[in-house]
């Protein structure tokens, strides 16, 4: 759980921030666990999507809020627990809420991806999603319409275990939400990014912040801008002596981030819902949509340490003059005075930039053996100018285009066996184990998200190299369920196709999801169509 003081303090920086926010407390916002050993329970959670005013980081635009805050509320349940989130769309557009990571397993329906297996909540509209969560560890949840996440609609969601191994060796949990920020809104950036002129250059942001905050230097605003200068950084409270377990969420449109702490080595312990041995860090890559756990001890001096997000510039083609690529917060212990910054110094160690954090030195808590593929499914991607002459993401020479009002799954039930090239359909019938071969072409590398399942990490390869069966860990790899292919290079993954569903895999990069570097694969559609789909679902495609 987030500590009480530090949830405070941050609420009430947004309050004094944002005086458009309005100052009923949110009801729902519960941060603390009601008991870790009552099993399964019902956890409601009402989102209400709305448009407001806020400064984030003190310049002023207006965005998506959920219960009139950003970042969204916390949502937590435990393992075993049904979360049943209530989704009320106040906005004059369409919008849909996507758990991140969750397996879904018997409720595919509830996955939330536009064209795939739900209709858009339409504008004034509400609906429940409501999944048993029969897995634990660090998630998150945001829109999956259009590029809407990246301006608002996102929060983290922990899913906690009362078996959970390491539970003894912390004293108390907080979240660290990464992500970049825009100061233009989404539609006008998506608009620029899909047409001829951009080249395919994405948009590049004008900041990044950490749970919701930062400054910026509002000589680079605009005129007549809404600016205030110097808006205060996120400040994490430790305690000296107590054990912290970090979970760190990268919830970014783009930009990846190297995050640290100065003089604070962190023991990753978990990745992606996935517990791993310890394996002390100083640098922690991580990229679009990963998610990990750390302990960090408050065995330091009392006094102020920089916390670090800093933005890897090095992966982008162009960037903004005024955007500042290192995100700081403060981290405090208490009894520590004055109001002065940290003056404390970044590692110096060198780290590499544009890759995964190594995962090959990971070890999973328990070591399984893992069973041999099935088939293999190779896919090449590339970005290509279209017939309009937009550069667009392709997966084996074919560019995924929405077909948002005739999802993939309402088709399964009416028995379609074929769908269009463009709608990038890989079927599985069986329960089989499947390695996915991605040959990256590009020249920038891509976060690879798999919906509805965790796969195992065999192996990773830069430019140069190819994939190669030789060198790949098939004994005692990690399991998770996003991962980065680098520029020029190749990754292997394996993943068993026991739940059945359709499940979109796609680059993160939210400017990549909207040029086509999407697919889907649908496993199982017989069993699919045992399943009882709920009738407010396919209602969602009458409105
Ligand atoms: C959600 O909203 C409904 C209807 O407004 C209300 O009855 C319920 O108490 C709310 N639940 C929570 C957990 O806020
Ligand atoms: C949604 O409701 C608002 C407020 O009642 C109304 O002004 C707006 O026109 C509605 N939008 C749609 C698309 O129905
Ligand atoms: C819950 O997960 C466990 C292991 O992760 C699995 O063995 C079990 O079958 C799952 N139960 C359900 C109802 O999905
Ligand atoms: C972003 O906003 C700034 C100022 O509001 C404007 O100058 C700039 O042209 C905008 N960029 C795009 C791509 O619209
Ligand atoms: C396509 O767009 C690029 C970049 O704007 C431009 O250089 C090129 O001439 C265009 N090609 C065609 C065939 O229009
Ligand atoms: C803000 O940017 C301006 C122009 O680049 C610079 O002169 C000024 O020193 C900056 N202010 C701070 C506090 O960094
Ligand atoms: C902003 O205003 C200042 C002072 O009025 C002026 O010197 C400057 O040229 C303006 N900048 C832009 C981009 O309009
Ligand atoms: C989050 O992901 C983005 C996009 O890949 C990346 O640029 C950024 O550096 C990541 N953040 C951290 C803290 O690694
Ligand atoms: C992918 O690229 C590899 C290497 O160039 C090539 O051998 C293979 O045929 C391609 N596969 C597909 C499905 O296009
Ligand atoms: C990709 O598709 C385009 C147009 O559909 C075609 O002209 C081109 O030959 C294809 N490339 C490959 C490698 O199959
Ligand atoms: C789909 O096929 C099944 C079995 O062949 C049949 O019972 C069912 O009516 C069909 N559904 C539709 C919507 O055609
Ligand atoms: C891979 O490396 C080669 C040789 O250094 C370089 O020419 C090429 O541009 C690189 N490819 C990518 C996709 O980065
Ligand atoms: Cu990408």
């Amino acid at each position: 759980m987030i500590p009480k003081k530090i949830l405070f303090l941050i609420i009430i920086l947004i309050f004094l921030l944002h005086p458009n926010v309005s100052l009923s407390f949110p009801k729902n916002f519960s941060p603390h666990i009601n008991s870790l050993n009552k099993r399964s329970d019902v956890k409601v959670y009402n989102l209400t999507i709305t448009k407001k005013n806020l400064a984030p980081d003190g310049f002023t635009r207006e965005m998506y809020a959920i219960n009139d805050q950003f970042p969204g509320p916390l949502i937590e349940v435990n393992k075993g627990d049904t979360l049943r989130l209530n989704v009320y769309n106040d906005l004059e557009e369409k919008t849909s809420i996507h758990s991140h990571g969750m397996f879904q397993r018997g409720t595919p329906w509830y996955d939330c991806v536009p064209g795939q297996t739900q209709c858009d909540i339409q504008s004034n509209k509400s609906f429940t999603y409501e999944f048993q969560v029969n897995q634990s560890g660090t998630y998150w949840y945001h829109s999956h319409t259009k590029a809407q996440y990246i301006e608002g609609i996102v929060g983290a969601l922990i899913a906690h275990d009362p078996d959970d191994p390491y539970l003894k060796e912390y004293d108390e949990e907080i979240v660290v939400l990464i992500q970049d920020w825009y100061h233009n809104d989404s539609k006008t950036l998506l608009a620029q990014f899909l047409s001829p002129e951009s080249n395919g250059n994405e948009p590049t942001p004008d900041n990044g912040l950490i749970n919701g905050m930062n400054s910026y230097n509002c000589s680079g605003a605009p005129n007549g801008s809404n600016c205030v200068s110097d808006a205060p950084l996120a400040n994490f409270k430790f305690v000296q002596g107590k054990k912290y377990r970090m979970r760190i969420i990268n919830t970014s449109a783009f930009s990846e981030f190297i995050f640290s702490i100065d003089d604070h080595p962190m023991d990753v312990i978990e990745v992606e819902g996935m517990m791993t041995q310890r394996y002390t860090i100083h640098h922690l890559p991580i990229n679009v949509a990963q998610r990990y756990s750390v302990i960090v001890s408050a065995d330091q001096p009392i006094g102020k340490y920089w916390m670090r997000s800093e933005m890897e510039t090095a992966c982008f083609v162009t960037q903004s003059d005024t955007l500042n690529p290192l995100v700081k917060a403060i981290v405090e212990y208490e009894g520590s005075d004055g109001n002065d910054n940290p003056n404390s110094s970044a590692w110096t160690d060198s780290q590499e930039t544009c890759i995964d954090l190594d995962t090959s030195n990971l070890k999973p808590y328990e070591v399984r053996t893992i069973p041999d593929a099935d088939y293999k499914v190779t896919l090449n991607v590339t970005f290509q100018p279209d017939d309009k002459n937009v550069t667009r993401g392709y997966i084996n020479n074919s560019t995924y285009e929405l077909d948002s009002k005739s999802p993939t799954m309402l088709k399964v039930y009416k028995n379609k066996t074929t769908f269009k090239t463009n709608q990038n359909v890989y079927t599985i019938d069986k329960d089989e184990v499947v390695d996915i071969i991605l040959n990256n072409f590009d020249t920038g590398d891509h976060p690879f998200h798999l919906h509805g399942h965790v796969f195992w990490v065999l192996g990773i390869g830069i430019n140069g190299t190819s994939p190669d069966y030789n060198s790949v860990n098939t004994k005692d790899p990690i399991q998770r369920d996003t991962i980065t292919v680098p520029a020029g290079g190749w990754l292997i993954v394996r993943f068993v196709s026991n739940n059945p569903g359709v499940w979109a895999f796609h680059c993160h990069i939210e400017w990549h999801v909207q040029s086509g570097l999407v697919m889907q694969f649908v496993t199982q559609p017989d069993q699919i169509k045992e399943l009882k789909s709920p009738d407010d679902w396919s209602n969602l495609c009458k409105s």
